[in-house]
């Protein structure tokens, strides 16, 4: 019932694993998985190994997580062993990959096997990369368009909400080639502990992520969806099937989870039969609330 194709892949439910959350080893992928996901997204690989940023680099704020990991990866270079491993559960493995520039992409996009791609041009808090690369549209489309033309499987574009106004970087994403976008990365925040005045997290401010950036998730992809052609993929602040729901409804073909995963392997296996049964109820299938919010 909760059955899709997303940019030609088969998908046994619309619900993924977001990008940085138990997404390093093949281990960890699997597991989640064999817990009900209908895709799963690795953790952000480049070109070459990085430590990321100092401690500490994650925090609970209200309704949410502010993170500055600093993208600590072990390269793509051994890394298509742990998409293999991920790969047994039989459920399509995304590799999310970072670069600087249109050739560092093409790189690391031709070092892997996955099956498919989510380029990460959004992430908020690291020099050179992400969001620095990510809000110039000129180079999201140069970029979306080198790693189309050196792969051969899906291309998924990770936009970054840091933005006046998201469609101009999904139209770009669009215009090189993407098949689908994605839909948000965390929103810049910062913390400061007031007992010393220091700034929380080592790199002094990081991306929120977790319930509080749902609304402004709901936002982007409403708006994406009324101007883009490709699919939009919610991400930002899921925690149960309503919230999936209206990520439908804003014009999600698929959702994402990140934060809530941490603390609930189950929540795939929960949400999908609550969303049969929420469907079943009223019945609807999940086209008929596809992009309904549109309708009024
Ligand atoms: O590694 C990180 O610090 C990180 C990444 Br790559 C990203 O895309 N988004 C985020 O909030 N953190």
């Amino acid at each position: 019932m909760l059955s899709l194709t997303l940019t030609g892949l088969k998908l046994k439910n619309p619900l993924m694993l977001a990008a940085g959350i138990m997404g390093t080893t093949g281990g960890s992928l699997k597991r989640v998985a064999e817990s009900g996901a209908g895709a799963v997204v690795t953790k952000s690989v480049g070109a070459a190994p990085k430590p990321g940023h100092p401690n500490p680099t994650m925090v609970e704020v209200d309704c949410g997580y502010l993170n500055a990991m600093g993208l600590p990866n072990p390269s793509y270079k051994d890394f298509q062993e742990e998409i293999d491993i991920a790969k047994e559960a039989g459920t399509p493995v995304i590799a999310s990959i970072f670069g600087g520039e249109p050739d560092e992409f093409v790189e690391v996009a031709c070092g892997l096997c996955p099956d498919a791609f989510e380029l990460n041009v959004s992430c908020p808090h690291a020099h050179g990369y992400g969001t620095e690369v990510g809000t110039d549209p000129v180079l999201v489309e140069e970029i979306t368009k080198a790693v189309k033309s050196a792969v051969e499987v899906p291309v998924w574009v990770k936009l970054t909400p840091n933005v006046t106004d998201i469609t101009g970087i999904g139209l770009a994403a669009q215009q090189g080639g993407a098949d689908a976008v994605v839909a948000i990365n965390t929103v810049r925040g910062m913390a400061i502990d007031v007992e010393s005045g220091y700034p929380i997290l080592g790199n002094k401010f990081g991306g929120l992520s977790g319930c509080a950036i749902k609304p402004v998730a709901i936002k982007c992809v409403y708006d994406l969806f009324k101007t883009l052609d490709i699919p939009v993929i919610g991400v930002g602040g899921i925690s149960d099937f309503r919230d999936v729901i209206e990520f439908v409804m804003a014009g999600a073909k698929a959702v994402e989870i990140g934060s809530a995963v941490g603390n609930n392997i189950n929540i795939f296996n929960e949400i999908s039969s609550c969303m049969e049964a929420f469907l079943e109820e009223k019945e609807w299938t999940l086209n008929d609330i596809y992009g309904m919010a549109h309708e009024v």
